[in-house]
């Protein structure tokens, strides 16, 4: 590996590691909502004794120090995050201090990375960064370190980090993961290629033992798919009832298929549920079967029936998708009532396998990075042009979240009902905000 002497001087006083997550978007009185980076809360728990650790979140605050205090900048990113963590890069490496880039981006695409950054950080930086962060205290930082890839079935490390997020406010800091990883390997998902195909779930006590330490009620689980190995996650649910705590999480539902798990899983204290129901018509058959799945719909009511909200995901602009799939979406959602919906335009990731043949089949539109957010048409659909697919997706976003369907899916739910209207009132905002004119 091509090695090279870091600029760090050596200082008597502790070191100081500046960790950044990269936001270029204002988001107003709506980042009150937002959640904590847990990313950074894990690299920071991974930092040993001397450094000290500053955390700069872009979503909370405007205000980015400079580097003169600083002996090292670490910064996350997802692809959509790339072009503001680039420009950050810079910025600090102009003032003489050190970047490391660490995340799914750089992990994807390490080439691309390294042009902007002093180091970056393949994978997850548990079993590396402690290694990094020496190497620079000894003036030999490498240019990448890759951590070895993932592999058993159990999730080990230390807890994030909350410390790092004094001063700032979140919906809650009560942010963990219980597991990482999944088998079904969707092409259009980064988790799979990124995190490896096998669920890794970290033992009962351990997840039990964090959720102890919690003061208030709301826990958020980060995982992907937390109740994707539901063998596995039986154990922490049962030991949560004792904990009387409320929480919410993203899952596929085919747990939902056990009802005994379903009854585990809501007297935990389950309050909501994000779920990838991902596509209807063709596409959907695909992936239920890939995930051995009942009807969505079934599933959807069945897990509401049992006092959980559930708020489905779902993608527009697969290959079998036409003009219908809009319409198609909303009467979905107009059947089963989630509590709420979101609607995405499929985006082919870099790392992912629909990302490689799109590229080969030369259908990607561009890589503008910050355009690649769900939110932006990339690639050429087959059965739509572009600027169809992003104005049904607008359409379609703003039906769900007018009133008077917002009414009716909460007028249906007989649980957490003023919890369900309030989160339909967050999300009408943006949505009501937006045009049906592709950029
Ligand atoms: C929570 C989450 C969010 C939250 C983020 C909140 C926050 N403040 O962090 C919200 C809802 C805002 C969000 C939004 C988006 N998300 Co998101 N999100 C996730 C989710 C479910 C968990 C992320 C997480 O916290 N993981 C826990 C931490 C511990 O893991 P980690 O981030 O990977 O960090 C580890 C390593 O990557 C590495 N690492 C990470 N950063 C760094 C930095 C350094 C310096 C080092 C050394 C190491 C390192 O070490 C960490 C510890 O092991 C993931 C799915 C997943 N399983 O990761 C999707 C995921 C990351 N999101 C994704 C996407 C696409 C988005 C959006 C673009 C679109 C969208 N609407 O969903 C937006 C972009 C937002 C933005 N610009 O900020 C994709 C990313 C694909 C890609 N190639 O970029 C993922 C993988 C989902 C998927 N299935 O494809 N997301």
């Amino acid at each position: 590996m091509d090695r090279r002497v870091s600029s760090l001087p050596r200082k008597k006083s502790a070191p100081r590691l500046l960790l950044i997550y990269p936001n270029r978007h204002r988001l107003g009185w709506v980042r009150r909502f937002q959640l904590p980076p847990l990313s950074l809360m894990h690299v920071a728990a991974c930092t040993p004794e001397p450094w000290e650790v500053v955390l700069v979140d872009e979503v909370q605050e405007e205000a980015m120090p400079s580097g003169s205090g600083f002996d090292l900048v670490g910064i996350t990113c997802m692809t959509e995050q790339a072009p503001r963590a680039y420009e950050l890069a810079a910025r600090f490496r102009g003032e003489g201090v050190p970047v490391v880039l660490g995340g799914i981006h750089p992990t994807v695409l390490p080439q691309e990375a390294a042009l902007h950054a002093d180091c970056v950080v393949v994978g997850e930086a548990e079993p590396v960064w402690g290694r990094v962060l020496d190497d620079v205290l000894a003036g030999r930082m490498a240019s990448a370190y890759v951590a070895p890839e993932p592999s058993g079935d159990l999730l080990q490390g230390p807890w994030a980090r909350r410390d790092i997020l004094r001063g700032k406010r979140y919906v809650t800091t009560q942010a963990l993961q219980a597991s990482r990883g999944c088998p079904y390997d969707c092409p259009f998902c980064t988790v799979t290629p990124y995190f490896g195909r096998r669920f890794r779930y970290r033992a009962a006590g351990d997840v039990l033992g964090e959720l102890a330490t919690f003061r208030e009620r709301l826990a958020i689980f980060l995982d992907d798919n937390l109740l994707g190995d539901p063998r596995r996650a039986a154990p922490f649910l049962k030991g949560m009832g004792r904990l009387d705590l409320q929480w919410a999480s993203q899952t596929t539902l085919r747990f939902a298929q056990d009802k005994d798990l379903l009854q585990l899983v809501a007297r935990s204290g389950c309050l909501a549920l994000f779920a990838g129901v991902e596509a209807l018509g063709g596409a959907a058959s695909h992936l239920a079967k890939l995930r051995g799945q009942e009807p969505q719909r079934d599933l959807v009511k069945r897990v509401q029936d049992a006092g959980i909200l559930v708020e489905v995901s779902l993608i527009f602009g697969f290959d079998d998708q036409g003009e219908e799939c809009f319409e198609e979406a909303l009467r979905f959602v107009e059947d089963c009532a989630p509590s709420g919906a979101t609607f995405h335009i499929l985006t082919p990731y870099p790392g992912t396998s629909l990302y490689a043949q799109f590229e080969a089949e030369g259908r990607l539109l561009h890589k503008d990075w910050e355009r690649y957010s769900h939110s932006d048409v990339v690639f050429r659909p087959k059965r739509m042009s572009p600027e169809r697919l992003y104005r049904g997706w607008v359409e379609a976003r703003q039906a769900a979240y007018a009133w008077h369907s917002i009414f009716s899916r909460v007028a249906r739910n007989s649980h957490h009902r003023f919890t369900n209207l309030a989160y339909n009132v967050l999300r009408k905002a943006p949505n009501d905000r937006l045009i049906p004119i592709m950029k």
